[in-house]
């Protein structure tokens, strides 16, 4: 039997002294639909409470590594002491394959300032230009971004007065972004951080005609554990041309070049949504959400893209390109379906993958109990159309909103609004997204932002058969017994896009939740020995 999640709730809070418990209340809801079927609100995008341990990063961790990171051609230098440089450095499995062996590729370089008491004191422009002289002298890329650390922004180091001058003297793009650790409650602020600084740096600076028929952009996908290897190979088969990807496997030409494409397609909607809403208003290119972790929300994406550009020829190959796929899909699922069907999950990461993470386990027959994001907003869990309500504190306000406006050369909207209403009449969702509670399962429990103390206690009360997280969690779990699934970077496995990604995830799934081992696991004072010695100690 299922734990009451109203008591599970109230044990959580009993630890906290009364304020915390108040406001954390808040942050910990069942989802129970009212009567007019609307989930309850939840509070997120607030500061953790000090001294808890939380899943969080910093938002130089949402602008460097996140977002900028995985494109392989524009160097990244961070401004800063080493440390930042050096803990961002290649701890995000996001993959990248140059086309030729000339390609630039600076993901596997960590260049820093290496600030040191001296620049703290007097100012470390200075080591910042030599530092980006230097860079352009031994690699010649096509653009450098500046990536500011927490004391960039205390000592008040102008970057982007920097950047304007590099840019000049150099003639290569050079952009830098106000991302200190600081600057937002978690990565979240320097995903919004960096998608201003795209737009308004790069997007649309290369004016190549594309002229393929069926153009998308791919936005909020990474290439975690070659995820987006997958996705081209889907799209390519379907006749659709990817003209850029934010940022997976991406290259600062794609960027340049994307507001050449007709149609955004996002996945991740938390890190990339601003973007998406730039793209539209400045360009006229309308963004849909879509999914493609689990067979069926990848069908459906095609499906939505085919529907869109609303061509027989596309639509044929994307059915086709699905049933060629599905045969093998089904066939695992069924067999591992005997083996997995009941039990349990529950998902602890990020801004979007706790939501998207639950149709893959809902395709084994698997339960998700409880799953939360460690720094979305309101609108991922509760759906945009919380948005109008959303109350912009302090926190939110730090972070610049750019002012976008129609291009007047290049806007040019590509569907009228009467084709934009058939879409939605069809069932297609232009600029919407759901969210994560409104397809979670009535009285599960959600958690903003959990804290380390309440996961512990999650595993103890429900002993779910896997729990997914990141590395910080991963041997905590292991240790209660009971196995970790890293979401971030997948472990050492993946893909688990699209339909073969699918297949891997069951199979992996599958093996996690069904072998022995974690019955076996004790610890040391769990066993009798111990106690007996403990009892004879005493
Ligand atoms: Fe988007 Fe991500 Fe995620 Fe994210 Fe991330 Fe990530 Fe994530 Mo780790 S962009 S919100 S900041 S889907 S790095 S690829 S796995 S926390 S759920």
């Amino acid at each position: 039997m299922q734990p009451n999640p109203h008591m599970v709730k109230d044990e959580l809070l009993k630890a906290y002294p009364k304020k915390t418990a108040r406001k954390r209340a808040e942050q910990i809801v069942v989802n129970e639909r009212r009567e007019d079927g609307a989930v309850p609100e939840i509070k997120a995008n607030v500061r953790t409470a000090p001294g808890a341990i939380t899943q969080r990063g910093c938002t130089y961790a949402g602008c460097k590594g996140v977002v900028i990171g995985p494109t392989r051609d524009i160097l990244s230098i961070t401004h800063g002491p080493i440390g930042c440089g050096f803990y961002s450095w290649l701890t995000r499995r996001n993959q990248t394959r140059p086309e030729g062996p000339e390609d630039a590729n600076y993901i596997t370089y960590c260049l820093s300032t290496d600030m040191q008491d001296e620049q703290i004191v007097f100012g470390g422009e200075k080591k910042l230009r030599a530092a980006i002289e230097e860079a352009y002298e031994i690699f010649h890329p096509k653009a450098i971004a500046i990536f500011s650390t927490c004391p960039v922004g205390l000592i008040g180091d102008d970057v982007h007065s920097v950047a304007r001058d590099m840019k000049e003297k150099l003639g290569i793009n050079v952009f830098g972004f106000s991302c200190e650790g600081y600057k937002g409650v978690s990565q979240s602020a320097g995903h919004h951080i960096a998608n201003n600084q795209l737009f308004k740096h790069v997007v649309g600076t290369n004016e190549t005609p594309r002229p393929e028929k069926f153009k998308i952009n791919l936005l909020g996908e990474y290439n975690i554990g070659g995820d987006a290897f997958v996705i081209e190979d889907l799209l390519e088969r379907c006749g659709i041309t990817l003209v850029s990807t934010f940022s997976g496997n991406s290259t600062y030409d794609a960027f340049a070049n994307s507001h050449m494409a007709d149609l955004s397609a996002v996945m991740c909607h938390r890190s990339i949504n601003y973007v998406a809403e730039m793209m539209e208003k400045k360009f006229g290119i309308p963004w849909i959400k879509v999914n493609f972790t689990g067979a069926e929300g990848t069908a459906k994406s095609l499906r939505h893209i085919a529907q869109y550009f609303n061509d027989a020829e596309l639509t044929e190959r994307v059915e086709r390109a699905i049933s060629e796929e599905m045969t093998a899909v089904l066939e695992t699922q069924f067999a591992v379906r005997s083996r997995c069907e009941g039990k349990t999950a529950m998902l602890f990461v990020g801004g979007s993958r706790a939501h998207h993470y639950q149709v893959l386990f809902a395709e084994m027959g698997m339960k998700t109990v409880a799953a939360g994001y460690e720094f979305a907003h309101r609108d991922d869990y509760e759906g945009r159309r919380v948005l109008p309500t959303v109350k912009v504190d302090a926190d939110s306000r730090n972070i610049e909103e750019l002012h976008v406006v129609s291009d007047e050369k290049r806007y040019r909207p590509r569907k009228g609004p009467d084709e934009l209403v058939q879409l939605e009449a069809a069932g297609m969702e232009i600029a919407g997204y759901q969210g994560m509670m409104p397809e979670m399962e009535e009285g599960a429990l959600v958690i903003d932002d959990i804290y380390h103390f309440e996961m512990e206690r999650l595993l103890e009360i429900y002993k779910p058969d896997v729990f997914c997280a990141g590395i910080k969690e991963k041997y905590a779990v292991q240790k209660a017994g009971i196995p970790c699934k890293q979401l971030h970077s997948y472990d050492y496995g993946g893909p688990y896009a699209g339909f073969r990604g699918a297949i891997n995830f069951y199979r992996e799934i599958d093996r996690m939740v069904n072998t022995k081992i974690w019955s076996y696991v004790q610890a040391p004072w769990e066993t009798e020995e111990e106690l007996a010695e403990v009892e004879i100690a005493s």
